[in-house]
């Protein structure tokens, strides 16, 4: 790694984890949840509303250019960030969940009839299960779901299998780029290979892997690539729709209203451009900025350092958690087959009692289904405990944690 990182400096860049409210120090490892923002953030967005604030694409002073310079300077940057060719091809939403109803309902509902197949995940975060179940419920077309091993993990057999079986009636595939609960990183690159020889369009809700990896879209071979800022140090109410600029053209506008128009007669409308035409009314102009300046703080970093950390950050954690005496780890044992983030469960302990418990020493842990009832369901579990790291948590963190659990096991059992 980097000589350079440093998650203890890291730290302290974050407001909220340097406050003296916290008498020991917050130990914060609900990052899947939503991440932390630096300063450079919450300046960025402070800076714009105290210097450049203007509505965007309306006016011609000179105010409104410079917040539209800013705002389109975000797209591209965006665009950079995940290597897509064009940043007309970045549509911003308010998220993850967003960005995948508008691939469910501007694109795969007109693409999709009655006896085709769309192609989802058992395991995946209910924004990427529902809009799904949705699409099918009202088209027709059959939803076939992927299950996860007892590893947590999926065999490209399978998918092989899958396609072989379903050849030609497969119209979409929704997979996750990396679980929420499991941690398993998918192989989205070969799926989408597969994918694209069965004549399906591959849709990435990549909400897990974009704030810990570098991610190239192009690479991927993905159509459609859905996250939120809010996981990757930006504020809350933006995130991103990337889309293939070629199925743009096909895609039917969200919303209809101000800023998307072409003309506008009493009975008739015509829209704008891409991507205009998919950001209806003001849109978050802040939300892009510090997205902006969130980008700007990650590739200080390097992407691949923020991986390795987090690499280092879990096998120490899964090694540790592995000693507890009845815990079990939940999806892959190895870390680099995983995301940041490890859940689990304590024979007999309720999940919620262990997170109530943890949250007495000031450390966060999410505790609940975390949004994947049916994995849950499938793993014979009412809820799970999640332990989720990034860039400015420590292997001191990790201690925490441990210490903190067995405390609690012994008041539990
Ligand atoms: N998962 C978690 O604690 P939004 O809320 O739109 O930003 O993201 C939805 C979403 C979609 N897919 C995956 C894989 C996700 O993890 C999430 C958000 C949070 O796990 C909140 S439920």
């Amino acid at each position: 790694m980097s000589n350079m990182f440093d998650a203890n400096k890291i730290k302290k860049d974050f407001p909220i984890l340097n406050d003296p409210k916290f008498n020991e120090g917050l130990v914060y490892l609900d990052n899947a949840a939503t991440s932390q923002k630096p300063q450079q953030v919450i300046n960025a967005v402070s800076d714009y509303y105290s210097h450049h604030n203007a509505n965007v694409h309306r006016g011609i002073y000179e105010l409104s250019e410079r917040a539209t310079n800013m705002y389109e300077d975000s797209r591209a940057k965006v665009a950079k960030f995940i290597s897509a060719k064009h940043p007309e091809e970045i549509i911003f939403t308010k998220g993850v969940t967003e960005s995948i109803n508008r691939v469910a309902f501007c694109w795969v509902i007109q693409h999709v009839k009655a006896g085709d197949m769309i192609m989802a995940m058992e395991s995946d975060h209910h924004s990427n299960l529902i809009p799904w179940q949705q699409v099918a419920e009202r088209t027709g077309a059959k939803l076939e779901v992927l299950q996860v091993d007892e590893k947590g993990e999926i065999s490209l057999e399978q998918i092989k299998q899958k396609f072989d079986e379903l050849a030609g009636k497969i119209k979409i595939v929704a997979i996750s780029h990396a679980s929420n609960v499991l941690g398993t990183i998918f192989p989205v690159k070969e799926i989408c290979k597969l994918a694209k020889e069965a004549g399906a369009v591959v849709s990435v809700d990549g909400a897990q892997a974009i704030p810990h990896m570098k991610v190239n879209v192009e690479s991927l071979g993905c159509d459609f690539y859905s996250f939120s800022g809010h996981k990757m140090l930006a504020p809350t109410g933006i995130g991103v729709l990337w889309e293939r600029k070629e199925l743009l053209q096909e895609m039917i506008p969200y919303e209809y209203g101000g800023g998307m128009i072409g003309e506008v007669k009493t009975h008739t409308s015509t829209w704008g451009e891409i991507p205009q035409r998919f950001e209806a009314g003001t849109p978050n102009i802040e939300g892009a900025v510090g997205l902006s300046a969130a980008i700007d703080y990650l590739e200080g970093i390097g992407m691949e350092n923020v991986r390795k950390h987090e690499i280092e950050l879990t096998t120490y954690a899964l090694e540790k958690l592995g000693e507890i005496e009845g815990l079990t780890i939940l999806g892959p044992q190895e870390a680099e087959k995983r995301s940041g983030l490890v859940s689990f469960i304590i024979k007999k302990i309720h999940p919620h009692d262990i997170a109530a418990i943890l949250s007495q020493k000031g450390i966060a842990v999410r505790s609940g289904q975390h949004c994947t009832m049916p994995l849950h369901d499938r793993l014979g579990i009412s809820a799970s405990v999640r332990a989720s790291f990034y860039i400015y948590n420590t292997k001191e963190d990790v201690d925490k944690l441990i210490h903190e659990l067995k405390e609690a096991k012994k008041l539990l059992s």
